[in-house]
């Protein structure tokens, strides 16, 4: 197809964190082809099959095309003008009457970063309210607690280069086969190239990333804290600990106070190899041979997690013990040495993390909390120094309970689809009926625009320029390939026309994507978080932050030492940490918020697969993939199968202490996944499979446990 486009524009694909390199091959203004970059160093021109279904998706019927508004119950079309006065009339009333947080919006990290800044700076610096949250909250933030609690700031300090070097990889609570294929791709190569590399995956559920590990780990859900506490003590029991790195460049805590080295030790002794056997139901002899492997002198660990850890009530305490064998080994900032989190979305980090459109965070790794973070960013807004409200806001689980209880009277909803997404989903129905409803989105009907008041055409990833910020700090430049369809419009154009209605046109004085991004890194300056410029990020293949001075535009391939960071003299340096030490945690045990008892006797975690992208309002629509995988289903181990008399293709009933769903039934190859252990997808909208899953969400966090309730099974 090479020769029947009329021109590639560079681009970033829609999809995962990976932010894999996409090339968008287009013919009399369609896009015709995608194939990956080649120049890219996160994928090096390979896609996954979402990737290159991507042009399936653009055209489709289903894109809206026209502002719809509600009139006597029906969605009709209306102009822009009318659509947008409307918005502004209800928003404006809100606010004069019931304070700036009667208001609020939800965003996405697939956004992008210009739209993310954009949304923050009005809510929270022109209206005055941070009831700004986003889907990150369902996804990241375990792991923005976790970098926050051990280095002082959040994001890896790792990247994709530590693949080639890493000698173990560590993989737990992440199915990285399906979630993130082009890096999968990457782990089986190096397998094939370096035969001896060891690969463990320690995961509840037996999937298809176990299809290459030399080990297998499938504990009892939710037990994760036993497995790393036990793999801490052997480690330090065996003498593997790195003693002169500790002393340099760590600190111990109990999550109260600080601690010495030797009561760490002594709480570890809790949690020996044969104690975390009974908790976890893994042999004790396994656990030690996978400390002594991650924790082998002169070999480098790398540690990749996911949802697995992060959507657990002890999602950031989880996360906090994955850094800690890593900083008790010494096993860190060095190449193929690494904790690495991979992240869900394409712009979690860019759009959401580093833009600060979490309602606890502002721009530049800023909190809320800190008056001289707020008064920085008022400043660099030009708006009092008392318009930021020093009030936490509304994270994403409360505020959709604010709806519903009438302290949000006005939601805006963006690139996100929350009425089919969130835990125990039917609790929050009222809401999404009281709450005046904008959804700004480029396909309808969804399962949020079913509620919508007013739906706004949003112009699809191809059809505008921005920024996305990928998993390893990565910022890439998407070029607009082409114009939007119909009536849709970028979201950044919504946005800002929404500001000068609203009255704050003087804080908005932006024409483009470029103006927003040039205000937006001001407020990076100093912080250990610059980024990229528009130039910068135009020319090359995705830029890594800290770029400190602009001097090329290489970036920093590592956090934390030198060469690489531009902040960091000699060795290595946890400059952001307090006394420059990153924080060995003694946490203690906490397993999930529910377990399985009499009355619902089986575990259910739910997750993505290679076709699907979540509410499969983009892949859905592919052909292709529809042919692969046309139904959601629960899977089941195949002893559990014979003991219920359930066979393949049957029906059943979910049943949880909060909803039921009715889902055909695939049974496990032997092992699969675990007896006693049931994994449902969840893409459809009808019947909701979120309707059964638990809203306990990690107290420092705030992320709902999406991977673990207790449910019984139902022959339908
Ligand atoms: P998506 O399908 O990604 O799901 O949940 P959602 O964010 O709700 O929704 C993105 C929406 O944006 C789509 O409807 C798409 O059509 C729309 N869209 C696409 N492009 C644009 C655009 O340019 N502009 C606008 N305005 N809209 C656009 C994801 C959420 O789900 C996440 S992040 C996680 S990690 C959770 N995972 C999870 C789980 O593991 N299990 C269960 N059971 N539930 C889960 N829910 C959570
Ligand atoms: Fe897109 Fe992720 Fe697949 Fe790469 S691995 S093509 S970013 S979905």
């Amino acid at each position: 197809k090479q020769n029947e486009v009329d021109k590639w524009v560079k681009s970033v694909c829609r999809y995962c964190g990976t932010g894999c390199g996409i090339l968008i091959g287009v013919k009399d203004g369609k896009v015709t082809v995608v194939k990956g970059d080649p120049d890219n160093e996160g994928n090096k021109g390979l896609l996954c099959a979402k990737g290159y279904f991507l042009p399936q998706v653009i055209t489709h019927n289903e894109r809206v095309t026209k502002p719809l508004i509600r009139k006597n119950g029906k969605l009709e079309p209306s102009t822009w003008d009318e659509a947008m006065e409307l918005i502004t009339a209800k928003f404006k009333e809100s606010i004069e009457m019931n304070g700036p947080d009667s208001v609020g919006f939800y965003g996405s990290g697939q956004q992008l970063a210009e739209e993310g800044y954009v949304a923050n700076k009005l809510f929270k610096g022109a209206i005055g309210t941070n009831n700004v949250d986003g889907n990150p909250r369902l996804c990241m933030a375990s792991a923005v607690g976790g970098y926050t609690t051990t280095f002082g700031a959040d994001e890896p300090m790792g990247c994709l280069d530590d693949f080639e070097h890493a000698d173990v990889f560590f993989i737990i609570g992440s199915n990285i086969a399906e979630a993130h294929p082009v890096l999968f791709g990457r782990l089986t190569d190096k397998k094939k190239k370096v035969p001896n590399t060891k690969i463990i995956i320690a995961d509840p559920r037996r999937h298809r990333s176990h299809e290459i590990a030399d080990i297998s780990m499938q504990f009892v859900p939710g037990t994760d804290m036993a497995l790393l506490h036990a793999m801490a003590n052997v480690i330090i029991e065996e003498g593997m600990a790195d003693e002169e790195f500790i002393a340099k460049h760590t600190s111990f805590s109990n999550g109260k106070e600080a601690i010495t080295f030797e009561a760490y030790k002594d709480f570890l002794k809790e949690f020996t190899p044969e104690k975390a056997e009974k908790v976890t139901g893994l042999p004790a002899d396994q656990i030690r041979e996978v400390a002594r492997l991650f924790g082998e002198k002169g070999k480098n660990t790398m540690s990749m997690w996911t949802m697995g850890i992060n959507q657990r009530v002890a999602g950031v305490w989880a996360n906090n013990l994955i850094h800690n064998l890593h900083l008790i080994t010494g096993k860190i900032c060095k190449p193929g040495s690494t904790p690495f989190s991979l992240t869900g979305q394409p712009s979690a980090c860019g759009s959401v993390r580093e833009t600060g459109a979490l309602s606890h965070l502002l721009p530049g790794h800023r909190v809320i909390a800190n008056e001289k973070h707020r008064k920085e960013m008022a400043e660099l807004w030009g708006v009092p120094a008392d318009r930021i409200s020093p009030k936490v806001g509304l994270h994403t689980m409360e505020l959709f309970k604010a709806c519903g209880d009438g302290r949000i009277k006005c939601l805006y909803v963006m690139c996100t689809n929350p009425a089919h997404s969130l835990p125990n989903v039917n609790a929050y129905q009222e809401g999404f009926e009281k709450v005046f409803m904008v959804v700004a989105e480029a396909f309808h009907p969804t399962a949020t625009t079913k509620y919508a008041d007013v739906v706004l055409p949003a112009a699809f990833w191809c059809e505008k320029e921005g920024v996305y910020g990928n998993t390893d700090r990565r910022t890439q430049h998407l070029a607009k390939a082409i114009e939007p369809l119909g009536e849709a419009k970028p979201d950044l154009d919504i946005l800002l026309d929404l500001a000068h209605r609203l009255g704050h046109g003087d804080l908005f004085p932006f024409k483009t994507p470029e103006d927003v991004w040039n205000e937006y890194l001001k407020c990076t300056t100093g912080t250990h978080m610059e980024l990229a410029t528009y130039p910068e990020l135009r020319e090359a293949h995705g830029i890594q932050w800290p770029v400190k001075d602009h001097q090329g535009n290489k970036g920093a391939i590592r956090r934390y030492v030198a060469p690489d960071d531009p902040y960091v003299k000699e060795g290595i340096d946890f400059y952001s940490a307090k006394n420059h030490k990153a924080v060995i945690f003694a946490r203690p045990y906490l397993g999930p918020a529910e377990v399985v008892d009499k009355e619902y006797p089986y575990y259910l975690t739910t997750g993505r697969i290679l076709e699907h992208w979540h509410t499969m309002t983009m892949t859905g629509k592919c052909p292709s993939i529809m042919k692969a995988v046309p139904k959601q289903y629960v899977e089941l181990n195949p002893k559990d199968a014979i003991e219920l008399g359930i066979k393949e293709g049957d029906r059943v009933r979910l049943v949880s202490r909060r909803g039921k769903v009715e889902i055909s039934v695939k049974v496990g190859r032997p092992g699969e996944p675990r007896p006693g252990l049931l994994f449902a997808l969840w893409f459809e909208p009808d019947p909701l499979v979120n309707a059964v899953t638990i809203d306990a969400v990690d107290a420092a966090s705030k992320e709902p446990e999406f991977k673990i309730c207790a449910v019984k099974i139902e022959k339908v």
